[in-house]
């Protein structure tokens, strides 16, 4: 949806696009914006659990006080090298205790981590060095085989603003992390209604946005998150996927749980092997993923003897969990299933406790803040009826008003009134569930029809010879639109399908002619974006030319 009407308010200096004076008043009087920095909150978290354990990663474990120490530290560190309050320091982190330190850090001294996943590479850290005009870059030595000291040298190439390299481990020729290190000291507190850190937008098409998140704003985000999904000073949340994304990053996440004194352990990935031996040691109380990730586990729990008796709760999100995975998991698992509809953007979905289980099994949840306005509009930027599927416009306490230095993708995705436009098709069920139906975009133009590539999956996946698959749109060279491409993951042991059978199957299901795919392929493995969702530009360009 478009109003091509450019949002109202400028940006500040900083590139947040503000909320306007009477939401930003509101908000506070409301109590969502309670005027403390995340480095405050450390604090005060500090102050009310100092001696509970806050981190476990690998072999190391810091109480809260600890890491408030740590933090401390690392801010006065940041201060010495140079970096000033505003400056943005690139962080590209793994799944260790020096992201919890280092995030406090910064949020202590003022400078604004721009938040990338360990999978992003050149293309991804250069565009975001460039537009945020970094001053520092945070990585890890080496992961996977993977050097990001390299990563690091072209990266400066590209960024010269980039004047620190900073090492989580062998610094080579940079720095070490563990040198930023000063006398603690306090710092002027930095304005809480301005950003704190800028999250990179997940979309799977073009270069990636970056969004601008207040210390309000996420702290909210993250306490109101920890109370929607019942979380308290027992709680003990494995974070496996990259902790810089959103998800387990504050809904709730690690700072979600940090906001009850609750215990973060750090994963270095989701793999079952490296998170099962977590769970059972740690006794695992709640953790995250992203949907294609879940047949692992629940293939992994058949055979490994870990004990995973502790978990109480699977939250599952990030893309369109199957109502058939959402009702195997409890079984497979023995948890709850929690289905989280979020987006770096802001707004929050959950389904909860209280829901029942064909609720919680068919819908993304419903929204986390009894403030969040939701429209649901058609092409034309009209509400549609009550039950009808639209895309889901937003606005409210935790969500964007404008991207970070972007003024031509804000002037279509917000609308003059502030609403962002999601580009997630949803439809609301009469208790205000939302069920996720597509995205725009994710649409197949063939002949002039618009195809919903899910629905084409949901068909696709019914064959008993399928396991998996993603249906998207290729250019047709004999015509001028597209035409509808499925690639699939066999179930083991089956006979190759044929396009022409695909097609009599739904046929049968009776399926329109014009939504029948006009190409099939087998593959071994679904390609996924930093986060694991399938990544359907990688599976476009796998596709050989007929
Ligand atoms: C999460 O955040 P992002 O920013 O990586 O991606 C957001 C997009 C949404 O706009 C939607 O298209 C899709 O990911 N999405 C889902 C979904 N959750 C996210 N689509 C269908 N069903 C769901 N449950 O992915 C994210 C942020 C916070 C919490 C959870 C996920």
């Amino acid at each position: 949806m478009s109003t091509n009407v450019p949002t109202p308010v400028a940006p500040l200096p900083s590139g947040l696009t503000p909320w306007p004076d009477q939401d930003r008043d509101r908000y506070t009087a409301d109590g969502y914006w309670d005027g403390r920095t995340l480095g405050r909150l450390l604090r005060d978290w500090t102050d009310s659990h100092g001696r509970r354990l806050a981190v476990v990663a690998g072999e190391e474990r810091l109480t809260y006080r600890q890491l408030d120490q740590r933090a401390d530290r690392m801010a006065a560190g940041l201060v010495d090298l140079g970096i000033r309050s505003g400056d943005r320091v690139v962080v590209q982190l793994s799944n260790t205790a020096a992201f919890p330190v280092l995030f406090f850090a910064l949020a202590r001294m003022g400078a604004i981590p721009v938040l990338t996943l360990p999978a992003h590479r050149i293309t991804e850290i250069g565009h975001l060095a460039r537009l945020s005009e970094a001053v520092a870059y945070v990585i890890p030595d080496e992961v996977s085989g993977f050097d990001y000291r390299e990563l690091a040298d072209q990266v400066r190439a590209q960024a010269p603003t980039v004047a620190h390299v900073l090492v989580d481990g062998d610094p080579g020729k940079h720095t070490a992390l563990t040198s930023v290190d000063g006398e603690p000291r306090e710092f002027d507190d930095p304005d809480p209604y301005d950003i704190a850190l800028l999250l990179v937008s997940g979309g799977t098409t073009g270069v990636p946005k970056l969004i601008p998140r207040t210390h309000n704003d996420y702290g909210f985000n993250a306490r109101a998150s920890a109370e929607a999904c019942d979380l308290d000073r027992d709680t003990v949340y494995l974070a496996c996927l990259p902790v810089a994304h959103n998800f387990p990053l504050a809904c709730p996440g690690m700072l979600g749980a940090f906001s009850v004194g609750g215990t973060v352990v750090l994963s270095p990935s989701p793999a079952p092997g490296d998170a099962f031996p977590l769970i059972e040691e740690e006794g695992v109380t709640h953790t995250a993923l992203v949907p294609p990730l879940i047949p692992l586990w629940v293939e992994a729990a058949q055979w490994d003897t870990a004990d995973l008796s502790s978990l109480e709760v699977l939250q599952a999100g990030g893309s369109k969990l199957s109502e058939e995975l959402a009702r195997a998991i409890p079984g497979a698992l023995g948890c709850r299933v929690q289905q989280v509809f979020g987006m770096a953007e802001g707004l929050l979905n959950y389904t909860r406790t209280e829901d029942d289980e064909d609720t919680v099994a068919i819908t993304q949840g419903r929204p986390m803040c009894a403030d969040d306005e939701l429209r649901i509009v058609d092409a034309a930027g009209h509400d549609v009826a009550e039950g009808e599927t639209g895309e889901l416009l937003v606005r409210g306490p935790y969500t964007l008003r404008g991207y970070y230095r972007a003024p031509e993708v804000n002037a279509h995705a917000f609308t003059s009134d502030g609403y962002y436009a999601s580009g997630d098709l949803v439809r609301r069920l009469p208790s205000g569930h939302l069920i996720v139906t597509g995205r725009v975009k994710d649409t197949i133009d063939r002949n002039g029809e618009s195809v919903s590539a899910e629905e084409v999956e949901l068909h696709v996946q019914s064959h008993p010879d399928v396991d998996r698959c993603a249906a998207f749109g290729l250019a047709d060279v004999d015509g001028e639109g597209q035409i509808i491409c499925v690639a699939y993951l066999p179930v083991k042991g089956s006979e190759p399908l044929e396009v022409a059978e695909i097609r009599r199957f739904l046929i049968e299901r009776g399926v329109a002619a014009f939504k029948l795919p006009d190409r099939l392929m087998a593959v071994d493995e679904l390609p996924l974006t930093a986060i694991g969702k399938i990544d359907k530009k990688v599976l476009a360009q796998r596709v050989p030319t007929a």
